[in-house]
């Protein structure tokens, strides 16, 4: 199977109450807001969507909250890796049934996957629960633990996984990242996964992107990829750095309920992350709004036609 991911996918949040319940009623308002700040698609119940701390029940409603919205606008992309392979293969499954146009599927993580033949019978499982649409493997050592070998990986895996068209690589080894996507004259669609290194992929062969800061920066990185692809190195560098500071001035914070606050800010109340992620205090919330206010932030990230509260 071919398929090809190309410009920014942002992985878009789960919106919540106070309470920690599912807010669906956001998820309009935000692929509204999504599709005028440009991204190419959404990747639905990943880390940023918190998609392992859900149940089964709310990855369904909120798979098909946003696969019902953005489909036809956007590319869906839904995550639906799980301890239990069982349980990621029916939710592979429910993302073909809702209307999907691919699934995506971390390692297990609590039991270690020791090698890349298990992981790809791993997989091979999981994709089977959709065999009919596009599988990105989703690697990411950091919080999975599973940092194998992705060269040797993707062949393994495509000779037992007829739908694995590619993955979605979130590591800073961007040389084996270009190595992946020069295997095979380029068979396999590698998504770039660490957007404060999005230029350093680019110049390695990186033709789309998914993460967690193109939900409200996207003109910002639409601007560095236009950089990049006009030659002008400079002025993509510059746009860089200031993605790079952004990424700094939220890690002081936890960092994606800081993410949600800053939707807040733009006018989406998101509402907080669920445990085990922490909450932004109220000192930290106003120091980042600071430090945001002092990058220019909230000139550059506003969409066309004005950002969800205005239209200034
Ligand atoms: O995979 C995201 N990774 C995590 C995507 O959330 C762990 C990235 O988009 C990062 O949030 C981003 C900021 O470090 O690169």
């Amino acid at each position: 199977m071919e398929y090809r991911l190309t410009g920014l996918i942002a992985a878009t949040y789960t919106p919540l109450c106070e309470d920690g319940s599912l807010h669906l009623d956001l998820v309009p308002a935000m692929v509204d807001f999504l599709e005028r700040s440009g991204v190419t698609g959404i990747y639905i119940c990943g880390s940023t969507g918190e998609g392992m701390s859900l149940s089964g029940d709310e990855r369904r409603a909120v798979a098909e909250a946003y696969v019902q919205v953005a489909k036809g606008r956007l590319k869906t992309i839904v995550q639906v890796g799980h301890n239990s392979l069982a349980e990621a293969a029916q939710l592979a499954g429910h993302a073909r049934w809702i209307g999907a146009d691919a699934i995506s599927a971390t390692a297990p993580s609590y039991f270690k996957v020791g090698s890349i033949e298990v992981l790809a019978d791993c997989m091979a499982q999981v994709a089977s629960g959709a065999p009919d649409l596009p599988f990105y493997y989703y690697n990411i050592p950091s919080l999975t633990g599973v940092a194998l070998d992705m060269v040797s990986f993707l062949p393994v895996a495509a000779a037992r996984i007829p739908n694995l068209v590619g993955m979605k690589y979130t590591a800073p080894t961007v040389f084996e990242f270009q190595a992946c996507l020069e295997l095979e004259g380029g068979r396999f669609d590698c998504v770039w996964g660490c957007d404060e290194m999005l230029l350093s992929a680019l110049a390695a062969g990186a033709r789309g992107a998914i993460g967690s800061t193109y939900n409200t920066a996207a003109p910002l990185y639409r601007r560095l990829m236009e950089a990049f692809e006009r030659g002008d190195l400079v002025e993509a560098r510059r746009l860089q750095s200031l993605s790079i500071q952004m990424v700094r001035a939220i890690n002081r914070c936890p960092f994606h309920p800081a993410m949600k606050q800053i939707l807040t800010m733009l006018g989406l109340d998101c509402g907080p992350c669920r445990l085990p992620l922490a909450r932004v205090d109220s000192a930290q919330g106003e120091q980042l709004r600071r430090d945001l206010d002092a990058l220019g932030f909230f000139d550059w990230s506003r969409p066309a036609g004005g950002n969800a509260i205005s239209n200034e």
